[in-house]
């Protein structure tokens, strides 16, 4: 795995954070030293699809990335015609995920280069946003759930993984004090979390628990339930 090593340096001029090929490269050491349970939710993502998939419907993976989450479904699910729908807009992650899967995962899945915001839903009895979501800009946030629920097959899931905002200012400073925590003990130097830090700013957008599950609720879903947490970064299922 590649150490991501791309806020070691002081940089003179911070630019957006954005997925290019730098970030492709070193992607999946990056998630895993900087997302605090990412590897259980994407593990959880496998064995919650197979339970709630539904022949003959599709999965999506939206912000597949590298494609973690779909090759977790792609092998708990037991399927032979499984047919995951795995969307990014970042031609370079694509390219990393066609480069990295082996032949007899990739033939179950199909790759789509599109922004989520565009792209039709239909037939799904799953779909994915692990740590997606957070990207997109909040005007948009409410459209893109309404559509999801609305390409969905009932008793279909949503599994939203996202790091949360706090309300409370006290609340807010502790959990992102322990995520800093977990990304020194990870070997990222303080300025290596300061830039980073930096570099989201205007990029990865968090919003609280209850703002997560009253958009849920009123793009239709009858029960969402917080199903992990570590630190200020959390799962729900949503079931339609
Ligand atoms: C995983 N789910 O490994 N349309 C499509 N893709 C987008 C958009 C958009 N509008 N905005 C951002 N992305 C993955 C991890 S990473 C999370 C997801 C992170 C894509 C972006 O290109 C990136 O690949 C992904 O969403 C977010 O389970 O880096 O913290």
């Amino acid at each position: 795995m590649t150490r991501d090593k791309i806020y070691a340096r002081p940089l003179d001029k911070l630019v957006d954070f954005n997925f290019d090929e730098r970030v492709a490269c070193v992607f999946p050491d990056m998630i895993n030293r900087s997302v605090p349970g990412y590897a259980s939710i994407v593990a959880m993502t496998g064995i919650l699809a197979a339970e709630f998939y539904q022949a003959g419907s599709y999965c999506y993976d939206l912000g597949c990335s590298l494609g973690a989450s779909s090759l977790s479904m792609a092998k708990a699910i037991n399927d032979p015609s499984v047919s995951i729908i795995a969307v990014d807009n970042s031609p370079a992650m694509l390219n990393k995920a066609d480069e990295l899967l082996p032949p007899e995962i990739k033939q179950k899945i199909s790759f789509v280069c599109a922004d989520i915001n565009d792209i039709n839903i239909r037939n799904a009895s799953i779909v994915v946003m692990n740590f997606t979501l957070q990207f997109i800009a909040p005007q948009k946030r409410a459209q893109l759930l309404s559509k999801i629920y609305q390409g969905m097959q009932p008793g279909g899931i949503l599994i939203l993984s996202e790091k949360l905002n706090y309300q409370n200012e006290q609340e807010q400073q502790l959990l992102i004090e322990m995520h800093h925590f977990f990304k020194k003990a990870n070997g990222y130097t303080d300025m290596e979390i300061s830039q980073k830090r930096q570099a989201l700013e205007n990029v990865l957008l968090p919003e609280t628990l209850e703002q997560h599950k009253s958009r849920l609720q009123k793009a239709g879903f009858k029960q969402t339930e917080q199903w992990f947490q570590c630190f200020n970064f959390a799962s729900l299922i949503a079931v339609k």
